[in-house]
């Protein structure tokens, strides 16, 4: 485990030129979204995702997996950011470069002010021809699944699935920020799901510092320029913001 903490962090963060963050669902969870894997509250604990969150699954329950995801974006709709998205706004404003990658599909770092996003898993909010992949603006919400309007497949949720490529777009600027950044902030995530797994031993590699932030550090790398922090990310990262920057103004302090 790293060896610095506190003030020393903080003081790492200032003097970055550039810092890229990937988050996963844990950040999202002080705003009620569930996670994935976290036995007993994650919504892998309810569902199998293989059975839902795979083409194949779709091609045999259509309507189940729709269902699925209808609810989640009706849940998502009622949802908020919290401090965790807003320190990361903080952090944009305050370093020469910043990129912000992210496995979540909530929309909740654009809701929260976060500009420089980069969206690898997709976003619920869209939803597109499951054969021609065309962006679909409307569609009959009574239908499970709706049908595209000109061909007639059924429509899915704009998002990745297990087996499939993440977007062409988004995988290089996720890969360039990690190759240049100086310090990798890996935020809520169980890192088991790949290629985004990756990308913090991949910055690593490149020289950068990793800050991971995570309520537990099962499953996390320890180890020479990795550093922790421990807790809820939605008070973990707005302390790391104030001592990095004490006077930042932001929307938690
Ligand atoms: C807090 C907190 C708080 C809680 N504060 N922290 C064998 C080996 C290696 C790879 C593979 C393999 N077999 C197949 C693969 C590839 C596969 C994969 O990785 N599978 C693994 C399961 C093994 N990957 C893919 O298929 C990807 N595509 C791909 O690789 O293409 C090439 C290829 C094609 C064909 C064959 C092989 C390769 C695509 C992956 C798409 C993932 N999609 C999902 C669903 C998105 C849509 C939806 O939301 O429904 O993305 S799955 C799900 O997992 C979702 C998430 O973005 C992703 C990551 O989960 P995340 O965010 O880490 O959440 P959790 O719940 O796991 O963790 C939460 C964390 O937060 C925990 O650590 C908590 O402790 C923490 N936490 N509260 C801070 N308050």
């Amino acid at each position: 485990m790293s060896l610095i903490e506190g003030e020393q962090l903080g003081e790492l963060l200032r003097r970055a030129r550039h810092v890229a963050v990937l988050t996963g669902a844990g950040i999202s969870a002080e705003s009620g979204i569930p996670t994935f894997r976290e036995a007993m509250t994650g919504l892998w604990a309810q569902f199998d995702p293989e059975e839902l969150a795979t083409p194949h699954a779709f091609a045999r329950q259509p309507s189940r997996v729709w269902d699925w995801y209808a609810e989640r974006r009706r849940k998502i709709g009622t949802a908020a950011p919290n401090p965790g998205h807003y320190a990361l706004v903080t952090i944009e404003q305050a370093v020469p470069e910043f990129t912000l990658i992210t496995q979540n599909i909530d929309g909740l770092h654009a809701a929260a002010g976060s500009r420089n996003v980069v969206e690898l898993h997709g976003n619920i909010g869209r939803v597109k021809c499951s054969r021609e992949g065309t962006p679909v603006e409307q569609w009959d919400a009574t239908q499970s699944p709706p049908h595209c309007q000109s061909c007639g497949a059924p429509l899915r949720p704009d998002v990745v699935w297990f087996g499939e490529l993440l977007p062409d777009d988004a995988t290089s600027r996720a890969w360039e920020a990690t190759a240049h950044c100086d310090v990798f902030l890996s935020v809520g995530t169980s890192n088991l799901v790949w290629p985004a797994a990756s990308l913090p031993w991949t910055a690593h590699g490149h020289g950068a510092h990793v800050i991971v932030a995570n309520t537990t550090m099962e499953g996390q790398r320890r180890g020479e320029r990795i550093h922790h922090l421990l807790g809820p990310s939605g008070e973990t990262l707005p302390r790391l913001v104030r001592e990095a920057w004490p006077s930042a103004v932001s929307r938690y302090s």
